[in-house]
């Protein structure tokens, strides 16, 4: 499991590698041999014993231009989220934030409010389905969408701009596999645009 960003912000991309499903490594692309080196290392005495890490997402989650890495840890069939948080080119690793909110799938990081910083939704109690912010720091979960809706487990989902206004301040969620649960039958997918609040 590996996720891609820049971490160092040096315009080159940095290879972030789970490890044992235990541990974190960032590694920083460099111009000289060897080309990727091994900078930041989440290692398991770091998180609470027995974390299993099911994916790591390296994003500027608080706004402060500094990248953070969110990672994804699995515990008795509940997805809890960890986030570090980026200081100085390299990450805090004492100053560890826990998300109130446990998810019952991955959850996906999308910006859902438009504000140019990543998001974490996701279903916390099925037909559910939260979002959560974390700028400046600051934990805010709310109820994301007004129709309740229910999702298969495993499901897939995808955030793309289907109708490519994004740089509008628009988003929209595509989310696959989604079932609602209605007595005239089964809607496959679904289709939810979102638009900017203030
Ligand atoms: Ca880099
Ligand atoms: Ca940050
Ligand atoms: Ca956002």
């Amino acid at each position: 499991m590996a996720a891609f960003g820049d971490f160092d912000a040096d315009k080159q991309s940095d290879i972030f590698i789970i490890r044992e499903n235990s541990e974190v490594v960032i590694f920083l692309a460099d111009s000289v041999k060897p080309y990727f080196k091994p900078k930041v290392n989440i290692t398991k005495d770091i998180l609470p014993k027995g974390t299993v890490i099911t994916s790591v997402v390296p994003g500027d989650y608080d706004g402060d231009s500094q990248m953070d890495v969110l990672l994804t840890a699995q515990s008795n069939s509940r997805i809890s989220i960890f986030i570090f948080w980026g200081h100085n080119q390299t990450l805090d690793l004492s100053g560890w934030l826990l998300l109130n909110e446990t998810f019952t799938d991955q959850p996906l990081v999308m910006d859902f409010n438009g504000d140019m910083i990543p998001d974490i939704f996701g279903v916390t109690t099925s037909p559910m389905t939260r979002v959560c912010y974390l700028t400046d720091r600051i934990q805010k979960c709310q109820n994301a969408l007004s129709s309740s809706v229910k999702m298969r487990i495993p499901h897939s989902n995808a955030f793309i701009d289907l109708n490519k206004d994004f740089t509008a301040g628009e988003s929209t969620i595509f989310l696959q596999n989604l079932v609602f649960s209605q007595e005239e039958g089964d809607v496959e997918a679904a289709i939810f645009k979102l638009t900017k609040r203030e």
